[in-house]
């Protein structure tokens, strides 16, 4: 039996992986943690909900004690584009707030996983095939407290015992909740923009190869790592994980097979070029595979079709 708290529960990830939880450990067991907006819906009506913000280590405890949470999935972040002009928030949600959980966790024995991401490699990393383990010297804010939180996630586990785990998320596309201010947000809002308009600007150039993934088999990552037999597992945060790597042009190639008008024409944001210019064009997840049997299921083809399905369906 699980008691599971979500921070962050109402973001992109957090609000479809705390129902996948509900629907595989009970709707009363996942607890859906929000700091100011409330969740709304099948989130709100399916299971408990709390104010837990994650720079509060008493709200933090307060719920651990209330539900006997023993597994913390701490979602809270600033992404990358918008951490670049909010340094000191990124740091504090990322970093103060990761502190929090742990020291919660080893206060109450709960297990934490807090997400990485490919945000963490930057100047020196080898972008093609890029390894488990590598240089890592990132160039945003988002990155560093990304690396910072790798480092301390694994401090916990080996100092004092806390069950931390992990993975380096590659961008995120989904059809339920908007990402906001991150770096790889133009692959979500391309299929959006293809359906309500036929044509999209997109802020990162041709040729910018980056690693993505559709956000069922981003749910199926956390969970399946936070199941995983402890005594297989060699690395701990984080594990490199990919389902796709394409440019632009792919992405805007696969939707013109759908909608054959489709337009993409680019205007370049320059932040957004230069953090994608440090990360990974494709990484290598092998570690992920051999330790705990990382087996993505849903490739550029698929992933396009149903997007343009649900999201199709959602304006028709
Ligand atoms: C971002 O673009 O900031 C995120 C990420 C890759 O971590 N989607």
């Amino acid at each position: 039996m699980k008691n599971i708290l979500v921070i962050g529960s109402v973001g992109q990830i957090g609000s479809e992986l705390t129902l996948e939880l509900r629907k595989r450990y009970g709707n009363g067991n996942v607890v859906a943690g929000y700091r100011s907006t409330l969740p709304t819906g099948e989130l709100l009506e399916s299971g408990p909900a709390e104010v837990v913000d994650a720079t509060n280590a008493q709200q933090i405890a307060d719920v651990v004690k209330k539900y006997k949470i023993d597994t913390i999935y701490n979602l809270a972040a600033i992404l990358s584009a918008v951490g670049e002009s909010k340094p000191q928030v990124a740091w504090n949600i990322g970093i103060g707030g990761l502190m929090n959980c742990l020291e919660v966790a080893r206060e109450y024995g709960c297990a934490v996983s807090t997400p990485s991401s490919i945000g963490a490699f930057g100047g020196g990393t080898p972008l093609d095939n890029t390894p488990q383990d590598t240089i890592m010297r990132p160039q945003t804010m988002y990155g560093v407290s990304k690396v910072a939180g790798e480092l301390l996630s694994d401090y916990y586990f080996k100092r004092f015992g806390v069950d931390t785990r992990s993975v380096r998320y590659p961008g995120i596309i989904s059809n339920v909740t908007l990402p906001g201010g991150g770096t790889t947000d133009y692959a979500v809002e391309i299929y959006y923009e293809a359906i309500k308009h036929k044509k999209f600007t997109c802020p990162l150039g041709a040729g910018t190869f980056l690693d993505m993934m559709y956000m069922p088999d981003a749910i199926e990552a956390a969970i399946d790592l936070m199941e995983a037999d402890p005594s297989k597992l060699k690395h701990r945060n984080s594990f490199n994980v990919t389902a796709m790597s394409f440019d632009p042009e792919i992405i805007a190639a696969e939707i013109k097979k759908h909608i054959p008008g489709f337009e993409m024409t680019y205007n370049v944001d320059p932040m957004k070029q230069a953090i994608a210019n440090s990360w990974p064009n494709s990484m290598d997840d092998s570690a992920a595979r051999h330790e705990w049997g990382w087996n993505p299921k849903w490739n550029l083809r698929a992933m396009t079709e149903d997007m343009l399905k649900v999201i199709g369906e959602k304006h028709a």
